[in-house]
Formats: C-alpha cells, structure tokens, sequence
C-alpha cells in the first residue's frame, strides 16, 4: 500500500535547487516515487507508510536546507 503526500517547499530558487530535493526525497528508503517542481514550489510524494511518515518526509527536506510544509 502507499500514500501521496503534497509538499509546499520554500527558498528553491533555480533547476539544481529542486533537482537536490527531488533526489533527496528519490533516496529515500520508502519513497516510491518523487517529483518537485520549482514553479509551484510543491512537491508530490508516493511513499510507504509502513516504511516512513510525512513527517520524516518533511523532515530530509528540510536536511536538504529548503523549508517544508504539508499540503495534503
Ligand atoms: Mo541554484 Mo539553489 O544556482 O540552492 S542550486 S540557487
């Protein structure tokens, strides 16, 4: 089973900014799928929740140097 979780994410400024979240988030373990786009400043997560909570999700983004905050 999985989830997907919204993420608004603030402070990317150009492509690499969103690139390093979006492998960050790619890494890891229990996220299924990944996408970030600057332009919206959000990202999209599909993850196992047996694996990992939102808030470990919210938590490697933050660790990336960018600030997160749960949408949905
Ligand atoms: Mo782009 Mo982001 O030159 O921290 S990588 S601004």
């Amino acid at each position: 089973s999985s989830l997907v979780c919204r993420i608004r994410i603030k402070g990317m400024t150009c492509t690499s900014c969103s690139s390093t979240v979006e492998s960050g988030l790619q890494a890891l373990h229990g996220v299924q799928r990944a996408q970030v786009a600057l332009a919206t400043e959000e990202a999209e997560v599909r993850y196992d929740p047996k694996i990992l909570t939102y808030n470990q999700i919210l938590e490697a983004v933050e660790d990336t140097g960018f600030e997160a905050i749960l949408i949905s």
